[in-house]
């Protein structure tokens, strides 16, 4: 069963929009008028065709194709989705995807659908192979991310070494300088990408190196060009650092200058500070990164959680699961 809206100015103009697309077997799920303008979810079940009935079976009716508690639930979950900005192929994706599961329960329909779609990989927290890069477009949280990653490595003891490539801007490094100093962590400043392997050389005994670098434009060919490199060179593993509540679109075009680069995974910020997470499922999506850890604080002592598919369906439909809890007697 594939699902699909059509807008159109008058319900006759989004009908035949349906069939242009669907073809006359389409089934009318749901009409909805929206800012002057007509929304018409439609379903084709291209799904193959069920054994004839025996000829006492009652008829098969096209509108009992969906049933209506399902209808909800699918609703309920395009509904979240468009408040939070997601792109429309990627609902779709998820709606497509999300019908393979248990639908009486939208949240978890919607984790397994985030799970199937997406890569969930938190950093590691002891011993690393490769050193993990924070790269990112100026200001996305990357330096307050190395000092919480640098904290929670602190406290359990793992010999950590910082490395920083953002040495240009005033006050780039005393504002990282000032983290590692009470982590009694060492910090090491590198004036440009050409020093960072012998850098690491220098570090080679750090159960994980951490690298901060300064922002880069996404748009500017040239910086992500030799970023690109220096990733490759050192073999870092690259982590994309972007904020919640950013424009989809941007996001994503933001995501795939830094994959380009090599970035793999996605750290997301600011997650206290936002309402609407379609930037980050957009950019995981276009740029195809893992997910992996997320903050909610600007305070250092507050430390990155790692992000997994139901924390993720938690946030985008929090209403439901307070049903869920309603319905089982559970608190969250
Ligand atoms: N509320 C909140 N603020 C955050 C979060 N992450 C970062 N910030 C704030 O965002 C601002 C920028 O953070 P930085 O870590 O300096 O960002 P950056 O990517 O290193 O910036 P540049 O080095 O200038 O490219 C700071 O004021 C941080 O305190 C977060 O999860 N929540
Ligand atoms: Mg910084």
């Amino acid at each position: 069963m594939r699902l699909k809206s059509f807008t159109a100015k008058t319900l006759s103009d989004a009908m035949a929009e349906v069939r242009k697309a669907l073809g006359e077997n389409a089934i009318i799920v749901a009409t909805r008028e929206e800012g002057g303008e007509v929304r018409v979810t439609a379903a084709l079940d291209d799904s193959p065709l069920p054994p004839a009935p025996p000829p006492t079976a009652t008829p098969y009716f096209e509108d009992e194709a969906l049933e209506p508690e399902s209808q909800d639930a699918i609703d309920q979950v395009v509904q979240a989705l468009e408040h939070h900005s997601v792109p429309r192929d990627l609902i779709e994706h998820l709606t497509d995807t999300l019908q393979a599961f248990d639908l009486e329960q939208p949240i978890l329909a919607l984790g397994a659908a985030l799970d199937a779609t997406f890569s969930f990989q938190p950093l590691p927290e002891g011993r690393a192979e490769r050193p993990i890069m924070l790269v990112g477009p100026p200001g996305a949280g990357k330096t307050l991310s190395i000092a919480k990653l640098a904290t929670r490595l602190a406290l359990k003891g793992q010999p950590v070494s910082v490395i920083t490539t953002d040495t240009d801007r005033a006050g780039g490094i005393e504002q990282l300088a000032a983290f590692t100093r009470l982590l009694k962590v060492d910090l090491l400043e590198v004036e440009d990408f050409g020093a960072l392997p012998d850098a690491l050389s220098v570090r080679k005994d750090a159960q994980q190196i951490l690298i901060d670098t300064a922002g880069q434009n996404p748009y500017d060919p040239q910086a992500l060009g030799q970023l690109g490199r220096t990733i490759k060179q050192i073999k870092a593993e690259a982590v994309l650092v972007l904020p919640a509540g950013l424009d989809a679109a941007e996001s994503a075009e933001v995501a795939t200058a830094f994959a380009a680069a090599g970035a793999s995974r996605l750290l997301a910020t600011r997650l206290d500070m936002a309402r609407r997470l379609g930037s980050l499922l957009a950019a995981a999506w276009r740029g195809r990164l893992r997910f992996c850890d997320a903050g909610a604080s600007s305070s250092v002592t507050v430390p990155l959680a790692p992000l997994n598919p139901m924390a993720l369906a938690r946030m985008l439909l929090p209403e439901s699961e307070q049903k869920v809890n309603a319905q089982t007697g559970t608190h969250s």
